[in-house]
């Protein structure tokens, strides 16, 4: 993503003029609106021209009766399960293609911390101090140096004045481009939702034929998404036993990868084949924050994590992005 898509994102309710209780007020919305804002607008546009599959829509293309093996089905929308509803939206699809699981593409990044990327105005200095005082995921009393000291940030609703422990909780609140959950368990035939609550994000298999480590069961092939608009959604079936690592193309170098677990019982093991390159081993995330680091788990670390461990998604049933994320910061 880039800053100028950010920069359109970051309208002007997102920073009003009261400052404190506002500020958490813009980490939420925009961990909240940088999705559903569009989302909700777009979901309406298209509502009139698409349903979901199965249940009558076009959804861009016929109405399938089975998801392909490769490509799934992809749909513009709108998605049934958009937002904050519960499972039962998963009966507006029919049978055939009924999905049993959702999963969520996410950007979570405050709309001040990304408008204070590039914008120059804290030093290096204290770059260094707020990424070493929120490295833990906790801020505490005497880590900040100058906690009180103000800088002004220009925003898209004028410049707005903020401390330096006020860009540090906001920095805890950022947890980056991510799939949520970011762990999975599901029964061989299940499918799965994933829905697009924010632009440019797909799902790929760790395969060989996309030129990676062979990271999904053998015999299963290089499944992909498209590119997954805002408001639409993309189902695919899990039917063979095994753990499948998963990524999403534009954004894995910033950590968004998953682990998707199907068995019925017992717990199945990784395979992992030297087939190609491995997932990335460092977190590119502090350049899109201009050197901010609000210390988000590379892929390599997030797919090796115990919170990502076969064993406790299988034993969890889901294992939320926070969680993994959570359990990286206080590793240390
Ligand atoms: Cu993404």
């Amino acid at each position: 993503m880039t800053n100028k898509q950010y920069d359109e994102q970051n309208d002007d309710q997102r920073f009003p003029v009261a400052r404190r209780s506002i500020l958490r007020a813009a980490a939420a919305s925009t961990l909240l609106g940088v999705g559903t804002g569009p989302a909700v607008a777009r979901g309406d546009r298209s509502e009139k021209e698409n349903g979901p599959p199965g249940n009558g829509g076009s959804g861009g293309g016929p109405t399938p009766n089975e998801l392909d093996s490769i490509f799934g089905f992809a749909s513009v929308g709108p998605n049934p399960c958009s937002g904050d509803v519960g499972s039962e939206c998963f009966e507006s699809f029919k049978p055939p293609v009924r999905p049993a699981h959702e999963v969520e593409f996410r950007i979570d990044i405050p709309g001040l911390v990304f408008a204070l990327a590039g914008q120059g105005v804290l030093t290096e200095e204290t770059i260094g101090n707020l990424n070493a005082a929120v490295e833990d995921g906790e801020l505490t009393a005497g880590e900040l140096t100058d906690p009180d000291a103000e800088v002004t940030v220009q925003t898209q609703g004028g410049p707005m004045t903020v401390t330096i422990e006020e860009i540090a909780e906001l920095l805890i609140d950022t947890l980056a481009f991510n799939f949520d959950p970011a762990g999975l368990a599901v029964k061989p035939g299940d499918i799965v939702l994933f829905s697009a609550e924010t632009p440019d994000h797909a799902v790929a298999a760790y395969h060989e034929r996309h030129g990676r480590q062979n990271r999904v069961p053998d015999d299963v092939g290089p499944f992909s998404s498209p590119l997954v608009p805002v408001g639409g959604y993309w189902l695919y079936r899990f039917e063979t036993t095994g753990v499948y690592d998963v990524y999403c193309p534009p954004h894995e170098a910033f950590g968004m990868v998953m682990r998707i677990v199907v068995c019925d019982d017992g717990v199945p093991e990784p395979s992992v084949e030297e087939t190609g390159r491995p997932p990335e081993a460092e977190s590119l995330f502090p350049i899109v924050l201009g050197g901010l680091d609000p210390n988000i788990p590379s892929p390599a670390e997030v797919l090796a994590s115990a919170a990502l461990s076969p064993e406790n998604i299988v034993d969890q049933g889901t294992v939320s992005w926070n969680h993994v994320v959570e359990e990286h910061r206080a590793s240390g």
